[in-house]
């Protein structure tokens, strides 16, 4: 059977980084899940075929990034509910009901969960707050307008993220909202970390020790922050957890390609290494908040993350 045109649309936008975030990288799996239900229903000549067609296109969708795990936990979700009414013995029409209904609750717990968490992390921000923050995320976009909306933060620092620079859609998707917005090298968080009263991040993965797992450069600036004593809030869904993972050094980190970070060919011809981590692992130690749409963790986060982990009913992936 082929592999619908959607599904290798947005893997290929995955991989690739045109879809970016762990959380809509997860919420664009499952809608395209989603739409290539009735082209996988209409060619599957048996409830057999149905199955197995569905995983196999939920494997491609899992094997397009190693690290955020919003994915696998989404893909997880919708699974066990395939896997549960296949195991009734029930039709292909079934099936694609129950898939259909997960995805859609997966959604609605995605679009439920940004909302809480800017309500939750607002309360801990104080009046005339100065915020760092680091590469871009969907959640904390939504905190810092939440924020801003109600009047508490002065001043955003926003970094540029490099290789990337995904700070720039950051700074872009904050201008003009009420705070000062000051873009800002990588190289120069320590200079203004002093002008600072919390970092802000988000999130591609939490271990259940609440070591955080996000974008290269989060480390130093956990580091940095630590030595300014200042607050380091992460804004994170439940389903950020990696229900696998006891500590960050479990969780993959994914590696990309050289020229994502030199383009001069005169460099590149001399052969080097160049080394490329997407991402870093941040010490629970650094961290004082870790902000959910359940409740906010703070002080022992080895146990209250594994508790909450448990509590959000995390599914593990049945073996495909
Ligand atoms: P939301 C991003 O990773 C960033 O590291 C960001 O902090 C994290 O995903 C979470 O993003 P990448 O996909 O789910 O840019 O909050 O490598 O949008």
């Amino acid at each position: 059977m082929p592999v619908p045109d959607e599904i290798l649309t947005v893997a290929k936008d995955i991989r690739e980084m045109r879809i970016r975030g762990a959380g809509p990288i997860a919420s664009s799996a499952l809608k395209a899940l989603g739409d290539s239900l009735d082209e996988i229903y209409g060619q599957a000549p048996s409830n057999e075929a149905f199955f197995a067609e569905v995983r196999s296109v939920e494997e491609i969708l899992l094997n397009t990034r190693p690290t955020a795990v919003a994915l696998p936990n989404a893909i997880s979700f919708v699974d066990n509910a395939l896997v549960e009414s296949n195991q009734k013995g029930e039709e292909t029409e079934q099936m694609r009901n129950a898939l259909e209904r997960a995805i859609g609750e997966f959604l609605d717990r995605m679009d439920r969960a940004k909302t809480t968490i800017a309500e939750n992390a607002v309360k801990l921000i104080p009046e005339g707050t100065s915020v760092m923050t680091h590469c871009h995320s969907t959640v904390v976009i939504s905190l810092l307008k939440k924020a801003m909306q109600t009047g508490v933060i002065s001043t955003i620092y926003v970094k540029e993220t490099r290789p990337l620079y995904q700070g720039l859609i950051t700074a872009r998707q904050l201008s003009g909202l009420g705070a000062d917005i000051r873009l800002i090298v990588d190289s120069a968080s320590a200079y203004y970390m002093n002008q600072v009263d919390m970092v802000v991040v988000g999130a591609d993965a939490i271990a259940l020790n609440g070591d955080l797992v996000n974008k290269i450069g989060t480390l130093q600036t956990a580091i940095i922050a630590k030595k300014f004593n200042k607050r380091f809030l992460v804004a994170a869904e439940t389903y950020k957890f990696a229900p696998n993972a006891s500590s960050g050094k479990e969780i993959p980190i994914e590696f990309r390609s050289a020229d994502e970070v030199v383009s001069d060919s005169r460099v590149i011809e001399t052969g080097l290494n160049v080394l490329n981590p997407s991402f870093d692992i941040t010490p629970h130690e650094a961290i004082d908040w870790i902000v959910t749409e359940m409740r906010v963790l703070s002080g022992d986060l080895p146990s209250s993350v594994a508790r909450l982990a448990k509590e959000a009913g995390l599914i593990r992936l049945k073996p495909f």
